[in-house]
Order: C-alpha cells, then structure tokens, then sequence
C-alpha cells in the first residue's frame, strides 16, 4: 500500500484512509490504493467490512484536474476510475465510505461505488465537474440517478452546486449523518453488517423513457439559457436520461464517450485555465517568501456611496467589524439604509437568514467623523472620483490612521503615487479596485505603488481571499488591467456603429458570442458621464490611442448618461430594461456624415474581430509593460470583473486558442486599413510564432 492509502483494523473492519493533501484528489496511486484495500479485505477472514475516509479535512474532492492536461497531450493514459470503481462495488464484503469536507466529482462517484456513504452534517457533496467543461466521467451519470432519482441528478450534474449532507440524505445519496467522530460511527455502521448494495443494482428510482426525456429537454432548455454556450451541461442531462434506454454497463460507456468529447473539446481547457489561474493570481514573483501578511481584524472605510457601503458590506460578510464614515448624516443614513436594503433583499432570497443579516449589520458602525480609524487595520478610501479630494482624505488618514495600517483607495482610475504623496507613508498606500456592486463581484485589483511595501501587497492580496474574492495584482498604470483594456475595446466598438453597424448589432455580436454584456450596455450601466470624465482624463495624461472625440461625445452633451438618465445608447424603462432608439440611429448617421465617415454593414466576426483583437492587443501592451504580471491575470480579470465567458478563458487563453499568428495577420490588416491604433504588440508578433504567450 503506498503512503497515499494506508489501511489499518478496527475489530473486524478494515479502514482505508487516504492520505494526499491538500484536498485527497485521486492522483495516481489513490483509486489503485483504495481498490488494494479492498481486495486484501475480500481475501482476509478476519474482516467483515472497509471503512474508506480522508485524512485531514476532507474525503475525496475530485479527479486530479492536473492530469486532464496530460490526457489530452497523451502524456498520461486515459482516464480509467471505472475498472477501480467496479472492482471496489464488486467487493463481497461491505464497502462503506465516510464523507466530511466535500466528497466532489471523481470523490462523490468513488463514494457511490461504495455500498453505503455516511457523513458528517458539515459536509457536502456534488458533481460540479462542468464547471470544469466536462460531465462526470466515472459513473456518476449512472449512479446518482440510482441513488438520487434522475430530476436531483440532472440538477446536480447540469450545474454542478454542491448538496448538504442532510439533502443528500433526503435524496437517497447519503445513508447516514453521523455525530461525533466520523471513523467511530462509520464502524459502528461497519458492525450492523449491512449486506452489500451495489448501486448499480438500484433501478428503483429510474424512470421511463419518456419521462426521461422530458427531463431532458426541461433541464437542456434550463442549461442554454442560464449556461448560454456551454456544452457539458447538456451533455450531463444527456448521460443522466440515457439511465431509462440503457442498462449499467452500456451507460457507462455512453457516459464515458460524452465525457471523451467534452475532455479534448476547447472548453474544458479554457476552464481549467480559469480553475488554477484563480489560484496562481495570488502567487506575486519578487516578493520575498518570508514577508507575511498582517492579520485584518479591524477595518473602516470613507464614504458611504454604492462603493463604499458595498465595500463596507464586504468586511461585515467576512466578520470583520467595520466602521463606515459620510461627512453628513444624510449621506450616512442613506448609505446605510442601502446596506439594509442589499440584506433584507439576501434574506428575501433565502441566501442569508434574518439573524445572519442582523449580525453582519451590527459589525457595520456609522460615524461622521474618524473615529475608530486609529484602530483599523486596513482603511479603505471610496470617496468621488476626484484627485483633490483623494488626497485630502489620504492626508486625514494619515493624520488619524495607526501606524502599520493598510491605507487603500478604491480609485478606478487615479495614479496610486499621486494619491500616496499626500501621505507621510507611502509604502502602507495602495489600491484595492473593488467592482460594482462590490458585495457581489470576485474580482479585486490590487494596485502597487512605487513606494508600495512588499507587506502591505501581501496583506492586501491576503484580503482578497478573506473577502472571498479574487485579488490581482496590478501595476499603476491609466486603468490598470481591466479598464485599461476595456478602453480600446469600447473604442472599437463605438467606431463600428460609426461605420454604419446598428448599437444592437454590435452588443448582440459580443453577448451571442458569451460576453454578459455588450460594450455598449456596459456604457449605458456605468454612465457615459463617467465614461467621458474618464476620457477627458486620459486626454489630459496623453495616454496613447485616446479619440479626441467619439459619437459618445454626442450623448454626454445630450445628457444621455445611460441608465442613469433613462436615456444613453438605449433607452430605459422605469426597471431599466432597455430597448434600441432610433433616435440614436438618426444621430450616429448624422455625425458619420459629417465627419465623413463611409458606412458599410458588418458581420458578427467582423465585429469580433474588431473589438475582441483590440481587447487582446491591449493587454499584449499591459505585459509589456509590466503592469500585468502574466496572461493569465489578465484572463482572471476579465472572467472575474468583466463578464468575459470563463468557457473561453479569458481574452488571452482565447488568443492562443485563435491561434496567435491568425491575430496577428488580422491586426496587421486592420493597421493597413486604419493606421497607428491596430499596430500589433511587440509581445504579440514575437508570441506569434511560438503560438504561445511568452510572457
Ligand atoms: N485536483 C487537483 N488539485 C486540486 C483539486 C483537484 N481536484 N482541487 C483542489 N486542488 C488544489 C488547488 O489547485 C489548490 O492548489 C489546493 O488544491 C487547494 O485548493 C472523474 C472528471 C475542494 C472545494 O472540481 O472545488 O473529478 O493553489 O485553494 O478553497 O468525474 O479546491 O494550493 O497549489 O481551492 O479549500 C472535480 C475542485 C474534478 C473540485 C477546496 N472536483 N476543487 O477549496 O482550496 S473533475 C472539483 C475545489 C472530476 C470525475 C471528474 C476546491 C475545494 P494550490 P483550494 P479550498
């Protein structure tokens, strides 16, 4: 037995306890060790049932998702769980598993190839293997709805949301909660002497063709529209209705072919991507190992507009007290009766329960002047976007602030420097770019100044984490990552309708494609006022490739700031939905003709082409010049702040998977065509041949 499943005795029954931290994936060696353990309790007449648990906190979360890489390149052989599963189910003696933490994809299906699970009422369980692009790929498919019934399988499988371990035990999956220590009550089931159950067996919960297929097409109909272009979904549903017209074995096979498809298909990869590029984010070169972040047991925070009372609400979720500062009280009470608003609706939708709501508002205090500040740890600024103001604040702060505190602002825009400069303590300042509505978004830019100390980087990347967010690191640059990229692509995108394509066509083109939101609903979402200021701003610094002026111009002096004012590219309903206006039309053909612009119609990749490639261009720029640290940054940006489709990867995964010679041969067209804006990247002309970033 290898290290990594190690068996011991207790009384008559044999545990086997796997032992491959962090999380026990079924790395290779795990699933042959199990199945080992069986066996030799099979020939061994001193035993007369196995125990399988994990070591350290949790059972098994899952396949190795490394080794999905290497199946497809044929590194590795393919995936082959199903022998080792059958021949754990075909054990003679009982084989009951013992779940606590989260018995996961390759985990669950290991622990269904058992005879009886139990668990710890802590624990959860779950198929969440299309999140991954893929669909179970050892009988999970096939066992769940054995266990489950089709409709929760299908449900499990179809969108991947764990379960409770009390639900489990409702639906059939879980046979026992256990209270108290988990190997002492899985034993004492061990000692009942259930008889062996093979799952495979159960047909009870099965339904008839037609009923399956029902299911089928009510789930597949569910999945297009909530996981609008994502394959393994349907794929799952599929699997799972397959359990009405096949028997086990053929089941199996079907699974495993619709798993084969999904495993070399190009949104599995660009999943996968995602998967570990959330983690490798947090992993910053050049800081030196031993620098730790500080603990954040205290924060507060300066202004208590939509940011701040978001960001305020950010720290309450985390249990972290908070105090939230407005210069008026009724700004304060506003902002605050938001916050209560933003609760009262999570309890509403049976997210948080009214005590939880109750508690996390507690740990939010009000005040009108700094007090509390000298014992926060991290101090976050969100007050208007405005550099006077910033500083004015940042020199308060650094009169009222406790030394060694995090002193953050929540700027979008503004130069960190800049804002540290009003401050004796310019390596405690830094960025934390939360996104709006801060309580709901992932994405967390953590900008570094000059002057920015490797702790305070460490702590504010840590915060991203204990926020439950993902925290990137990103240089001072105009934008920094994310909206520094969404510049060129809004540009590009506005330019189309100015050459004749209709504002839906062009937004259509990009959410048909799996963007959440068409660039120029975007506008419309964050205001085009903003958008303009902005644009003044980056006119004023003379940051490259800014328009002098833009068709938008046409609106901000219309007073069409989008759905703020009813009116922006859309017009807006009193529930802000929005429907196309001639009137924009009329107005966009006006100012073409006056600025002589030809018109032409376009296709959906002719639009692509145009907006994504100067979104992948830009960020090119961005490592270049060192503001992003990686590609895969910039992906985890855009998946995480931008509502870029995680089943593409992101813009630069989705570059290489184009192929980086096709972008550049494009953008080297579009330069001849329109000049200096589409000059490829140094960094992409020279990756271009590699077919892979070098960066
Ligand atoms: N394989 C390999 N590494 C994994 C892993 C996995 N399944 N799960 C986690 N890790 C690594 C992770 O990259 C990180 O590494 C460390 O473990 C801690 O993870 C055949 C085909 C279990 C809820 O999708 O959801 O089974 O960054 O930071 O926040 O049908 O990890 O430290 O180097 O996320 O406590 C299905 C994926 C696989 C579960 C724990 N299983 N994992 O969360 O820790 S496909 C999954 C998670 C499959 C079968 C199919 C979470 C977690 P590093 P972490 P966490």
């Amino acid at each position: 037995m290898s290290d990594l499943v190690t068996t011991s005795r207790q009384g008559s029954v044999l545990v086997v306890t796997i032992n491959n931290p962090p999380v026990n994936a079924l790395s290779p060696g795990v699933p042959e060790g199990i199945a080992a353990g069986v066996r030799s309790a099979a020939s061994d007449e001193g035993i007369h049932a196995v125990v399988v648990i994990g070591a350290g906190r949790t059972f098994i979360a899952g396949a190795d998702i490394r080794e999905f890489g290497r199946i497809v390149s044929g590194e590795a052989p393919p995936l082959n769980l199903n022998e080792i599963l059958s021949e754990i189910e075909n054990s003679p003696k009982p084989v009951i598993m013992a779940i606590h933490g989260t018995a996961l994809g390759g985990g669950l299906e290991t622990a269904m190839a058992g005879h009886y699970r139990v668990a710890v009422a802590s624990a959860k369980v779950g198929q969440p293997e299309v999140k991954l692009g893929l669909i179970p790929g050892a009988g999970g498919t096939q066992r769940l709805p054995r266990l489950a019934g089709i409709e929760t399988a299908m449900q499990m499988c179809a969108f991947g949301e764990p379960v409770s371990a009390a639900e489990a035990l409702a639906s059939g999956i879980v046979d026992r909660l256990i209270e108290g220590d988990l190997l002492t009550g899985a034993v004492a089931f061990a000692n009942e002497h259930p008889p062996v159950r093979r799952t495979r067996d159960l047909s009870g919960k099965l339904l008839g063709a037609v009923a399956a297929e029902s299911l089928k097409s009510l789930f597949q109909d569910s999945c297009r529209k909530k996981l609008k272009g994502q394959t393994a979904p349907l794929a799952a549903v599929e699997a799972i209705a397959a359990t009405a017209r096949l028997d086990f074995d053929a089941g199996i096979k079907y699974e495993a072919t619709l798993f084969n498809e999904c495993l070399f298909g190009t949104q599995s990869k660009a999943l996968i991507h995602v998967f570990f590029g959330e983690r490798a984010v947090a992993r910053i070169p050049g800081l030196p190992k031993e620098v730790q972040p500080l603990p954040l047991r205290r924060a507060a925070v300066v202004g208590a507009g939509t940011m701040g009372g978001g960001i305020a609400m950010c720290f309450a979720n985390a249990g972290i007290p908070v105090v939230l500062k407005e210069t008026t009280q009724g700004a304060l009470d506003h902002g605050l009766a938001s916050i209560r608003r933003n609760y009262e609706t999570s309890v509403k939708r049976g997210r948080l329960t009214a005590e939880a709501a109750a508690q996390r508002l507690d740990l939010i205090k009000p005040v009108l002047r700094y007090e509390g500040f000298d014992e926060a740890d991290i101090v976050v600024e969100a007050v208007f976007e405005e550099l006077a103001l910033k500083k004015h604040v940042f020199s308060d702060l650094d009169a009222v602030a406790r030394d060694g505190a995090i002193l953050a602002t929540n700027t979008s825009t503004l130069d960190i420097d800049e804002i540290a400069s009003a401050t004796k303590r310019p390596e405690w300042v830094l960025g934390t770019h939360f996104f709006s509505p801060a309580n709901v978004m992932r994405l967390l830019e953590v900008v570094r100044g000059k002057a920015t100390s490797p702790t305070a980087i460490a702590t504010a990347m840590e915060l991203g984490k204990t926020l439950k967010k993902v925290g990137v690191l990103s240089g001072n640059a105009f934008g920094f990552i994310g909206n520094r990229m969404f510049g060129p692509y809004r540009h590009e995108a506005i330019r189309l309708v100015e050459e004749g394509a209709s504002v839906s066509q062009v937004d259509q083109a990009l959410t048909d494609w799996g963007m959440a939101m068409g660039p120029l609903a975007v506008g419309d979402l964050a205001g085009v006022d903003v958008a303009w200021r902005v644009r003044q701003e980056a006119i004023r610094l003379g940051i490259p490739h800014i328009e002098a002026s833009s068709f938008e111009d046409e609106l901000f002096v219309r007073g069409r700031y989008g759905q703020k004012s009813g009116a922006g590219w859309y017009l807006y309903d009193e529930n802000r939905k929005a429907s196309p206006d001639p009137e924009v039309e009329r107005l966009v053909r006006e100012y073409a003709a006056c600025q002589g612009i030809p018109q032409r119609t376009f296709s959906h990749t002719e639009i692509l082409e145009r907006t994504l490639f100067a979104l992948i261009n830009e960020g090119a720029r961005l490592l270049e010049e060192g503001i992003a640290l990686r590609p895969v940054d910039i992906d985890i940006v855009y998946v995480n702040g931008y509502g870029f489709p995680a089943w593409r990867g992101g813009p630069m995964h989705y570059a290489e998977t184009l192929g980086l010679q096709r972008v550049t041969d494009r953008m080297r067209a579009l330069y001849d065509e329109f000049g200096p804006f589409w000059k490829p990247a140094a960094l992409l002309e020279q990756s271009a041949k590699a077919g892979r970033w070098n960066s």
